[in-house]
């Protein structure tokens, strides 16, 4: 990147490629959301990483002028935490899908909520397996029916901001990608913020769940500033339940877990100690 860091635009932090979404699907506004919130902090490309797993929404490092990881289906975060052991001086963002986070990549999840390193989550939840084609996901409605579940799941949804909560995230928003302004602001102060931070991002799937195109109608900005009390930050999400709100329901300053990384602890020096 020749161009001075004052002068970046959304425009320097997105490659050629265009995406393969469907026309209309909601990660378009997220890819767009981010592109504008490293624009606004204007992070030099070489020093930000985006790691990925499987899935429609996994694909966004392609999209993304900066280094890129597309890794396996729910180990973005396992790679996205080496990556940051090895070079702490690095942006580390993971993006990914609902399916791709909390369910294969869920056990994860949580323990990257308790290490609390200073890396930023993005989820792209349409609560749907998009890329396979519409399988119910851990944010499905317990009624939602498709031709893989007639008669829906029947399951309680899992809560992403609860369980990030309980785990020990330090920084939980949720966003929505038909809301530009609010959801780059919200990508905006994850990134900046200084530990785990969660952006749980509702994505409409225009393919496989149309009914959520109705989202811009119905999701809306919380008037609360963001808490560092658990009790709290309980309260917004309990009363966040329907799944609309959007906002900062917890921000605290947790111990941040940043492991040294030596040269002693090179892969050859690992291999010469274990030699027989
Ligand atoms: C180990 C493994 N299991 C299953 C799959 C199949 N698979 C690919 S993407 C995906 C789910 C994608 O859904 P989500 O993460 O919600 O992203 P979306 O496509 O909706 O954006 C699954 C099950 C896989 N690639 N690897
Ligand atoms: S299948 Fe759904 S999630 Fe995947 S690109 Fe199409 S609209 Fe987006």
């Amino acid at each position: 990147m020749s161009k001075s860091i004052d002068k970046l635009t959304a425009k320097d932090y997105l490659t050629d490629t265009h995406p393969v979404w469907c026309p209309g699907c909601g990660h378009f506004f997220i890819l767009r959301a981010l592109a504008k919130a490293l624009a606004w902090l204007k992070i030099p490309n070489e020093n930000i990483a985006l790691i990925s797993g499987i899935g429609c929404s996994s694909r966004i490092p392609a999209y993304v002028d900066v280094y890129g990881f597309h890794g396996i289906h729910g180990r973005a975060l396992p790679m996205a935490q080496g990556l940051k052991t090895a070079r702490s001086d690095l942006h580390v963002i993971v993006a990914g899908g609902d399916g791709d986070g909390y369910s294969i990549g869920g056990n994860h999840f949580l323990h990257a909520c308790r290490r609390n390193m200073d890396i930023t989550y993005i989820v792209m939840d349409n609560e749907v397996y998009g890329m396979t084609k519409g399988q119910p996901s851990p944010t499905t409605k317990p009624d939602w029916k498709s031709k893989l579940a007639p008669h829906g799941t029947g399951l309680a949804t899992f809560n992403p901001l609860g369980i990030a909560l309980a785990s020990g995230a330090s920084f939980i928003a949720r966003g929505f990608s038909g809301d530009q302004d609010n959801l780059t602001k919200l990508i905006v102060d994850a990134i900046e913020h200084k530990g785990f931070s969660l952006v749980e991002i509702k994505s409409p799937c225009v393919t496989f769940r149309p009914e959520e195109k109705e989202w811009s109608k119905t999701m809306r900005r919380m008037n609360i500033e963001p808490t560092d009390d658990i009790i709290e930050a309980v309260q917004a999400i309990i009363h966040a339940s329907d799944g609309l709100d959007t906002g900062i329901f917890y921000q605290a300053a947790l111990p941040v877990y940043q492991p040294s990384f030596t040269e002693e602890k090179t892969i050859s020096n690992f291999e010469k100690e274990f030699e027989v």
